[in-house]
């Protein structure tokens, strides 16, 4: 019975692995901020009053760079909570069972201004704060990011950014997404997002070369995006360029007058 038992929570085991993954839960400091988990049904979780992550329904990727789910995935519904956290503080995205090895990771940031719970995600200009892609080797058989975020012990895969300290405070999305290019030609996007309520006293906002809107910013024929990667031609090379614009440091930019 104990042998069956276990037997059962392997296949489930794996087969939560063989599925994807998704973006469960948010931590600041020690507080844990739980997110939508798409095997809870969806009315569960919609409305609930501490929820503060976008709903997306599944842990299936997006395939197109015009949908738009691929600026908080699926439904993406707004939830009615923020985290706080601090400008300069560190935000950690808690995954559980990541497998997929190959393609860049990034978080970017939106000022929601009033509002983010009325705000439409596919309007709002996006800024980049962090991103990881080929760390060494080459495209193949090197080191990805994505690859060292697998963890195969159960545990959670942790992945913590920090908040650009000079950042103007307010009420902003932040997205993370993985672009997981293992399957030829067919980019595979799992973006999450949550509502974040930052604090401080910075002014910092990013200029019109780092904004970005989802859809609309990455190309289908990107060559970066639209890749074989197993091909004679890419399987060797060392660099890869990330998608998107430049990461914003949270430097303020001198020559921006009305900011
Ligand atoms: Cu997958």
């Amino acid at each position: 019975m104990a042998r069956l038992l276990l037997l059962t929570a392997l296949a489930l085991l794996v087969s939560s692995v063989v599925a994807h993954g998704g973006l469960a839960n948010y931590t600041v400091g020690d507080t844990w901020y739980r997110g939508f988990s798409p095997d809870d049904p969806l009315g569960d979780q919609e409305g609930k009053p501490w929820m503060i992550q976008r709903i997306w329904a599944s842990i299936d990727p997006i395939f197109f760079v015009n949908d738009t789910g691929l600026a908080c995935n699926t439904p993406g519904t707004a939830p009615p909570s923020y985290i706080p956290i601090a400008a300069g503080d560190n935000i950690t995205a808690v995954y559980w069972y990541w497998l997929h090895p190959y393609g860049p990771m990034s978080v970017w940031l939106a000022d929601c201004g009033a509002s983010c719970e009325d705000a439409n995600v596919n309007d709002l200009n996006f800024f980049k704060i962090w991103e990881a892609g080929l760390l060494e080797g080459n495209i193949v058989e090197g080191i990805w990011y994505q690859k060292k975020f697998q963890n195969w012990d159960g545990s959670p895969d942790l992945w913590p950014v920090t908040i650009p300290a000079t950042i103007k405070p307010g009420l902003y999305v932040i997205r993370h997404e993985i672009l997981s290019i293992h399957i030829e030609d067919k980019p595979q996007f799992y973006p999450e997002c949550a509502h974040l309520n930052i604090t401080g006293s910075g002014t910092a906002v990013p200029s019109p070369e780092y904004l970005a809107k989802f859809p609309g910013t990455y190309k289908e024929d990107d060559p970066s995006i639209k890749i074989d990667i197993y091909s004679d031609a890419v399987k060797a090379q060392t660099n890869y360029t990330i998608p998107g614009p430049p990461v914003w440091n949270g430097f303020v930019n001198k020559y921006c007058q009305d900011c």
